[in-house]
């Protein structure tokens, strides 16, 4: 019996030791890195690689973005084309290319099919270190997603972080024209 009862104590102080350790471990733990997941390095890609011939270039805007004396264009297209009037025919989705053309390098910030959505692009001047900055709005139908962009002269490339998403399962109410 003595025996059984110095086993039993030895496991209740060992069970004693490993809980009072967990709280330490979990404080061990890195907190996920949820900033890093949303943030993506967008690299330079040769420009002809960019199909963008048969697409209709909606709009263009150039602007020093890497602040190097040397302006870029950021261009956008979409895969509807215009009929004989030069109105837009929207399909219900189509694909749009949002890109910025460096010389024969091209930057494709944005590559995608949207659903009963459109890209729009603004650009102001509150990046880092007076790096312009791209701010994308992306409302679709289902979703309304900003992203921002910014030239990394460490990195090379333009850094893309998510800065909302939201989706229509938690939407209260929005006074989107059309959403
Ligand atoms: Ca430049």
């Amino acid at each position: 019996m003595k025996r059984k009862s110095y086993i039993c104590m030895i496991l209740v102080l060992l069970l004693g030791v490993l809980t009072s350790c967990q709280p330490e471990e979990q404080n061990n733990v890195q907190p996920p890195p949820e900033v890093e997941t949303d943030t993506v390095l967008i690299e330079a890609m040769a420009s002809d690689s960019i199909e963008t011939e048969r697409m209709t270039k909606l709009r263009e805007f150039s602007v020093d973005l890497d602040l190097d004396n040397i302006e870029e264009s950021i261009e956008l297209y979409t895969a509807a084309q215009r009929n004989e009037n030069g109105e837009m025919m929207w399909d219900d989705g189509q694909n749009w290319v949002l890109t910025v053309c460096d010389g024969d390098k091209s930057y494709p910030l944005l590559s995608q099919y949207v659903q009963l959505g459109v890209v729009h692009f603004m650009v102001s001047n509150s990046g880092t270190e007076q790096m312009p900055d791209i701010t994308v709005l992306l409302p679709t139908d289902s979703s309304f997603r900003m992203m921002s962009y910014a030239f990394d002269k460490e990195k090379g490339g333009y850094i893309k972080k998510l800065i909302y998403e939201s989706k229509d399962d938690n939407w209260l109410y929005s006074s989107i024209p059309g959403y």
